[in-house]
């Protein structure tokens, strides 16, 4: 649910990327970084074990503008992947308006995928969130690797095995030349917003 301060006028949304450990979903936040230096006030935040993997979280916010007289600022956070750290994910899940499941199209990595998605819905079942009802959208990351001819798994494969019943928007990508990153980004926060924009008319009108 957003933060919604309607004194100042301030919208504050949480979008988390999520997803096996490895995904690619910090190279996601990197990107969008680089990319939108002059929307980022603040730096990125990232807390990282010793061998370079999310320890908490990254996290980066940035300002889309006013909306309906609203200032609206988007916060990005991601989660780490590492089996062992699920109370963490849980936790960086409190609160969450909108979520871009980043899953590995590696071959090898198809389980993961599945078992992560699972553990997605169970997280949210935990704060009485339905992932069909939380805005959503799918990131089939690293297709460049079949030009490397590394074993991948075909875009059918991944819709059928992770939105076949989801439906969410799904974006192939390839996070670490930032292939499709921004796209995925704008849909997320546009399907955020609408979602944010029903409860503000709900709750201030
Ligand atoms: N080939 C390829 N590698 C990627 C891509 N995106 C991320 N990676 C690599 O995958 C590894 C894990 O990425 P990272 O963003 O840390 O994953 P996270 O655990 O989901 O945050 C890193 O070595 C990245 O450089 C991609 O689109 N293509
Ligand atoms: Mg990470």
């Amino acid at each position: 649910m957003a933060l919604i301060n309607i004194k100042t006028k301030e919208v504050q949304i949480k979008i988390v990327y999520y997803g096996p450990g490895r995904g690619g979903k910090t190279t996601n936040l990197e990107y969008i970084n680089q990319a939108y230096r002059d929307q980022i006030k603040t730096e990125m935040v990232s807390l990282k074990t010793h061998d370079d993997r999310t320890l908490f979280f990254d996290f980066l916010p940035f300002d889309v503008g006013p909306i309906k007289g609203f200032d609206v600022t988007i916060q990005l956070y991601t989660v780490p992947g590492q089996v062992k750290y699920n109370a963490t994910r849980k936790l960086v899940l409190r609160g969450v308006d909108g979520i871009v499941f980043v899953a590995d199209v590696q071959k090898e990595q198809r389980i993961k995928n599945i078992e992560s998605l699972n553990q997605l819905y169970e997280n949210l079942d935990s704060y009485s969130l339905d992932l069909f009802e939380v805005p959503l959208v799918m990131q089939y990351n690293k297709v460049d690797l079949k030009k490397a001819k590394i074993p991948v798994l075909s875009t059918e494969t991944m819709q059928a095995d992770l939105n076949g019943q989801l439906k969410a928007p799904a974006f192939e990508a390839s996070a670490l030349s930032g292939g499709n990153v921004i796209p995925t980004l704008k849909e997320i926060i546009s399907v955020t917003l609408a979602s944010v924009q029903n409860q503000l008319f709900k709750e201030v009108f």
